[in-house]
């Protein structure tokens, strides 16, 4: 476990290597088996309508979602109406081992970045409660992930991120600014069409 201090901000915990092979692949099962249910769809930006190049679902009890009106945390997918699958039981684990002193997680996140995609710096605020730690895990394609400090134009660092690494992020880092800056084609064999997933597990609302 590598703590990273970030201009000045502590709470970012990184933890390569996480996941082994095995565990990558068991979870990629499952991840399927969520997207089977809950299909991965196009979301667009709040006002401009512009289309996300990253392509997202959710499991958990609520999911993020982003359409023309804003972005929002809600209990059903925005195409089929359904509500989201239960986040899986290695998730949940994962969560206990590295967040434990926080609630149960209420909305596990599914990004999938093709070849091209990325994310742009922003902070995630949408949550009811800023005490939980986001905790992040990275299957596929490497990518280069930057975090910067609370002001957009603070300084920022880059590193890489692998199939299997985990990223803790809390304390004064939960609200870093941070993207994902490109996406490395054929960094990893672990998904048969390649490309990157990115689970994020948060806990949206305050501990009941
Ligand atoms: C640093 N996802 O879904 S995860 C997102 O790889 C998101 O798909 C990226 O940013 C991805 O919102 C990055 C790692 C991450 C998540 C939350 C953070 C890094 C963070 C919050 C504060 C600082
Ligand atoms: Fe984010």
């Amino acid at each position: 476990m590598q703590d990273i201090p970030i201009n000045g901000l502590t709470g970012l915990s990184y933890l390569p290597g996480y996941f082994d092979r095995t565990a990558q692949e068991a979870l990629c099962e499952e991840i399927r088996t969520a997207v089977a249910e809950a299909p991965l769809y196009q979301p667009v930006m709040p006002k401009t309508g512009k289309p996300f190049s990253v392509k997202m679902s959710n499991c958990g009890p609520l999911g993020w979602v982003s359409d023309i009106e804003g972005y929002r945390y809600q209990p059903d997918h925005p195409v089929s109406g359904r509500p989201w699958p239960d986040i899986p039981v290695r998730l949940r684990a994962l969560w206990q081992d590295v967040a434990s002193d926080a609630a149960e997680p209420e909305a596990c996140l599914i990004n999938y970045y093709e070849t091209g995609a990325k994310m742009g710096l922003h902070q995630d605020r949408d949550e009811k409660t800023f005490d939980a730690p986001v905790v992040s895990v990275s299957l596929g394609d490497t990518a280069t992930f930057r975090v910067g400090g609370l002001k957009r134009n603070d300084p920022t660092k880059s590193f890489r991120l692998q199939s299997g690494d985990v990223v803790v992020l809390g304390g004064d880092a939960r609200l870093a600014f941070h993207g994902i800056d490109r996406v490395l084609k054929g960094t990893s064999t672990l998904l048969k069409n390649g490309g990157r997933i990115n689970l994020t597990l948060r806990r949206v609302t305050p501990p009941d």
